[in-house]
């Protein structure tokens, strides 16, 4: 263990055992996708991981977060169950939606994943919404909103920042900044350089971060989450990273080219899943293969979860659509 690094040692797997999880569970599901075992498309979380370890590692279990289309990551390191997520993914009834909501739409509000969201930038105001609630009642409770750089060009999540400034609620907006949304580049869609300078004009802070850097991403989270929780009103956290795949899994088949193999090339050799297992490694902190070991056990007992579960019986087709009973309604409650 390297003495002079403050984080102790299971911290440091830890964050690695994340980034391991997450990257092999995307790889996993695209094989199940291939596989037609998985209807329909995901956005898979590649090149990313840094940014979700490193910002739900400084967390409270009990802190919410507020996630995307692109959101397996977020919920795998909020602390999330494969089992339940490939259920999900496969229309399983042990899914976390009861096989009901897929990819985009998970969320286990005990663990504080108030969802992932097919709609751009309408994570912003739930996790408005969260901060507030958490504050009315006396409790100390941060709420996360994670968005893209395309989702930064959102009316709504323009709202949320502005909201969140004047009520002065507990949350770090996590803007992703990979560089593109689906196909259009971020420097053709906004004119500023970093996107956290936008903070200012909001009257918050904004603070510039690596997110290919699981240690910085963490070690900015954490003094936005001490700053924050301490009542001192919401913060702009931009993330610089990289997806390494396509904007989903239909990408190849559509045949579309809006960025260069010499990029991808260029942000692949920062990638989080080389760089930081070779350095704890060198650090003599651990044996990364031994993490890797054990993910590869998890998610095989995962994907045999999912399979081996039952798809909802037709007559249960609109069970779960509301909370309760609806009147006249031929359905059931959650
Ligand atoms: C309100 C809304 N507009 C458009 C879309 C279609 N759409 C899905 S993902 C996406 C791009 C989002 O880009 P970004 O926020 O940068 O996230 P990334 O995909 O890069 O993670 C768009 C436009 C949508 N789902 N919701």
């Amino acid at each position: 263990m390297n003495p002079t690094h403050p984080l102790d040692r299971d911290k440091l797997i830890g964050f690695y055992r994340t980034m391991r999880l997450i990257r092999r569970f995307e790889e996993r599901v695209v094989e199940l996708v291939n596989r037609d075992e998985i209807p329909g498309v995901t956005h898979e979380y590649v090149g990313q991981e840094a940014v979700a370890t490193g910002v739900c590692h400084a967390l409270r279990p009990d802190d919410v977060i507020t996630s995307t289309h692109r959101g397996h990551g977020h919920i795998l390191a909020k602390g999330g169950d494969p089992r339940r997520m490939i259920a999900e993914l496969m229309g399983k009834t042990t899914g976390y939606n009861l096989g009901r909501g897929g990819s985009m739409h998970i969320a286990d509000l005990s663990l504080g994943i108030y969802g992932a969201n097919g709609i751009v930038g309408a994570g912003s105001p739930i996790a408005c919404g969260a901060a507030l609630a958490a504050k009315l009642h006396g409790i100390d409770r941060v709420a996360v909103a994670f968005f893209g750089d395309g989702g930064m060009n959102q009316g709504v999540v323009h709202e949320a920042l502005n909201l969140a400034a004047i009520w002065k609620l507990p949350v770090i907006f996590v803007c992703e900044n990979n560089g593109y949304a689906i196909s259009a580049s971020i420097k053709e869609m906004a004119a500023l350089e970093r996107l956290a300078d936008r903070a200012a004009a909001y009257g918050m802070p904004g603070e510039w971060v690596d997110g290919m850097d699981v240690l910085a991403v963490h070690a900015a989270t954490t003094r936005a989450v001490e700053r924050v929780r301490g009542g001192a009103g919401p913060m702009l956290l931009e993330c610089r990273t990289y997806r390494f795949v396509g904007h989903f899994t239909a990408e190849k088949a559509r045949g579309l080219k809006y960025r260069t193999e010499e990029e991808i090339a260029e942000w692949r050799k920062r990638d989080p899943l080389v760089i930081y297992p070779a350095w704890l490694r060198q650090e003599g902190i651990c044996d990364p293969a031994q993490v890797d070991a054990e993910v590869e056990a998890l998610l095989e007992e995962a994907v045999a979860f999912a399979r081996q579960s039952p798809f909802p019986a037709p007559d249960e087709a609109l069970d779960g659509m509301y909370a309760v009973p609806y009147p006249g309604f031929p359905a059931r409650g959650w």
